[in-house]
């Protein structure tokens, strides 16, 4: 009851903050776009990781709110760096299960985009696998309104869900995210390398583009260009960084 409350406050007492991770175009080397992540310092307990605060945000509806200030300040910020002159094409910002069923949602996404000032283009949604799972007939509706309206969508964490073929099919989504689970072990284990090489082809199969997450080395970024993969994101780039030091690293990048 206490983390709720402290949760509640968060925005006023600037608790939380975004931090941004670059996402790098493999074949040109390009800095492509920023993922947003969010962070709560805790008044007493410190930095908390969101695997444990975003299911309590989930459980108590505060996610809504929290949700919101995600999505405007992440569009915001993009809006700063695009003023600064940086060429970032997105910002991908994460929705979670109750954010995504929420029926205010692209009511909310509208206004986030119009008080930005940011065009729905630069916008990217990564939602994972089994959300999209829940209540596929609704989840293709909402799909479909980000769709027209420009916005796109990323698979994330893909293939630690149900991952069927038929409903990838009839998602109208962008791209897949490929989780980390299987980059940790795309240059050694031949179970990752099948799952990942399998992925990137079927993805471009369907006409989506491949990212790739949780690239810590050298060794999986060559493997991940060399066999087609279009993007890549993890460690080996850049941790998730505040904006300020995301400015540095993205006029010292190359
Ligand atoms: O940022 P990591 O750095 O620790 O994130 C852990 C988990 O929390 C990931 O699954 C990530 O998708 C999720 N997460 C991080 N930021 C956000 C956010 O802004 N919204 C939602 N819904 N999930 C987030
Ligand atoms: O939203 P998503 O589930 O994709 O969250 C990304 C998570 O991966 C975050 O917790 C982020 O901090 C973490 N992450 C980002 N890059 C790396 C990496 O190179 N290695 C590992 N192990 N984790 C990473
Ligand atoms: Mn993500
Ligand atoms: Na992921």
């Amino acid at each position: 009851l206490q983390i709720e409350a402290e949760l509640n406050r968060g925005i006023e007492q600037n608790n939380f903050v975004l931090v941004y991770q670059p996402q790098i175009d493999l074949q040109n080397k390009a800095l492509l776009g920023v993922e947003a992540l969010v962070r709560f310092y805790h008044p007493k307990y410190g930095l908390m990781s969101p695997l444990k605060f975003i299911p309590i945000l989930e459980d108590t509806g505060i996610i809504i709110k929290i949700g919101e200030w995600i999505l405007q300040t992440a569009l915001k910020q993009l809006k700063k760096w695009q003023d600064e002159g940086l060429s970032i094409k997105h910002v991908a910002v994460n929705l979670s299960a109750t954010q995504f069923r929420n029926k205010h949602l692209l009511e909310s996404v509208k206004e986030a985009l119009t008080m930005s000032g940011v065009a729905a283009e630069y916008l990217e949604l990564e939602l994972t696998e089994s959300l999209l799972l829940e209540d596929t007939e609704s989840a293709v509706r909402t799909l479909k309104q980000f769709k027209d309206m420009g916005i796109r969508v990323t698979i994330d964490d893909f293939g630690t869900g149900y991952s069927s073929l038929s409903y990838l099919r009839r998602f109208p989504v962008d791209s897949l995210k490929i989780d980390k689970s299987f980059i940790k072990g795309v240059v050694s284990e031949p179970e990752d390398i099948a799952i990942t090489v399998a992925t990137i082809d079927m993805a471009h199969a369907l006409g989506l583009n491949v990212i790739a997450e949780g690239v810590e080395n050298e060794e999986q970024r060559d493997f991940l260009r060399d066999h087609g993969c279009d993007c890549a994101q993890g460690y080996f780039y850049s941790p998730p960084i505040n904006h300020e030091d995301f400015s540095k690293w993205a006029t010292t990048y190359r």
